[in-house]
């Protein structure tokens, strides 16, 4: 079918895949670095920490600052649309004494600043509590020892710095996330201690002046990490509340809930008491594992809460997974024209109508809709996208060539 056939076939459902291809292109996805390394970064390179995990051992992976823009350059090359970088304070650039990272500054990350300047792209920032030897029994902000708690409330309050830094040089506003890893692998004697060291931590980090407008701060919740199974100290509870209670963002990964909880279902609760949240779009099997993101139902169901919702410019949008098994530039790509895909989907979709046959009860009738809706020649469109935006339909090919003289050769 072509694009013009497409169009009429949308056109009768009542869809607009002109209007649609437009909005799309100007969503920005957040597109994670840790995707080039396997989350390794550059300031101490200590094994990964922190209950997350990559596993595989495939050939090319980038080793420095300059190889790992190189592959962020191939891969956003074969990536449609607008996209933001999103580093990790653990990817700081030292030329010359390298510092801790309590110590950092914006100077850390002026090749980052001008290599997004460069492409005339946004960057987002995360402090980075995990895989540092300033991690002491899998605690960091939450952490009984003054000395270790104090290093990582510095870290906050330096990110805080080099994020404002962020938004200032690239004229974007900063997405400033804060995971923490801290937890228990058994059965904590104290639940609550931990979690009153976190808040006090948080507040410490958040009393640094920063300018709201240019930086946004999003609060990570999670359930378990490996070797953490019994106890999170940043559940999802806590960081709700907290961000709730101190003005900040929520931020939610849909590899952090039980199983069976959808993130596709707890979008329009958080829109209705929040300005602004913040997603990591992931692909958890079984646990967090954070396969690369697929078109699949869930991914697609979070778009469409998005969009239905009218919330483009209210949901920070932003991938995290981390695949070490297969080709990395090609897991980077699949992910982000995944999450685009379901975005176009989403758009794609008369949901005046689906809304209009729920509240008329017509369940029957709404149920045939949707059914219907999944065969719509949506390749069509996103092919006509991929043409409009000059990007080519096929990446495997050119990610291949890549390899061959490129990462093979590392
Ligand atoms: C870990 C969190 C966190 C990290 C990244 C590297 O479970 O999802 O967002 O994946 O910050
Ligand atoms: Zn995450």
């Amino acid at each position: 079918m072509s694009y013009i056939e497409a169009k009429e076939k949308y056109a009768k459902l009542g869809v607009d895949t002109d209007k649609a291809i437009e909005t799309l292109k100007n969503i920005p996805i957040s597109v994670h670095c840790w995707q080039g390394d396997d989350v390794t970064g550059f300031d101490n390179r200590e094994a990964l920490s922190g209950g997350i995990q990559t596993t595989g051992n495939y050939p090319g992976k980038a080793r420095t600052p300059e190889e790992l823009m190189a592959d962020i350059d191939k891969a956003m090359s074969l990536m449609p649309g607008k996209k933001k970088l999103n580093l990790h304070a653990s990817y700081a650039i030292f030329d010359g004494e390298a510092v801790g990272r309590d110590k950092l500054e914006p100077k850390h990350f002026k090749k980052w600043v001008q290599f997004a300047k460069e492409r005339n792209m946004g960057l987002d920032f995360n402090p980075t509590f995990f895989s540092h030897p300033m991690v002491k029994d899998n605690l960091t902000l939450s952490s009984p020892d003054e000395n270790v708690r104090q290093y990582w409330v510095n870290h906050g309050k330096a990110c805080l710095k080099i994020a404002e830094y962020f938004a200032s040089e690239t004229g974007v506003p900063c997405v400033m996330n804060i995971w923490i890893p801290d937890g228990y692998k058994d059965i904590p004697a104290d639940r609550l201690g931990p979690r009153a060291r976190f808040k006090k931590s948080l507040d410490e980090i958040l009393a640094t002046p920063y300018d709201k407008s240019k930086v946004y701060v999003t609060l990570e919740s999670k359930v378990f990490g490996i070797g953490l199974e019994s106890y999170t100290v940043g559940s999802a509870e806590f960081c709700l509340s907290y961000s709730d209670r101190a003005g900040i963002t929520p931020l939610m990964d849909n590899g952090h809930y039980h199983p069976t909880e959808m993130v596709s279902d707890k979008i329009s609760s958080l829109l209705l008491f929040n300005e602004k949240i913040a997603l990591h779009i992931t692909r958890p099997v079984r646990w967090d594992s954070d396969h690369v993101v697929l078109f699949d139902d869930e991914t697609k169901e979070i778009c469409k809460e998005i969009v239905r919702n009218d919330a483009l410019d209210r949901v920070f949008i932003a991938t995290d997974y981390f695949d070490a098994s297969i080709n990395r530039i090609s897991a980077w790509i699949t992910g982000i024209r995944s999450v685009q895909k379901a975005l176009l989907f989403a758009l794609l979709q008369p949901n005046d109508r689906l809304r209009e046959l729920q509240n008329n009860n017509e369940l029957t009738e709404l149920m045939v809709l949707q059914e219907e809706l999944k065969t719509a020649p949506f390749g069509d469109v996103w092919a006509e996208y991929l043409e409009n935006e000059k990007i080519p339909a096929d990446y495997l090919s050119e990610v291949k060539e890549y390899e061959k003289e490129v990462l093979l050769k590392r």
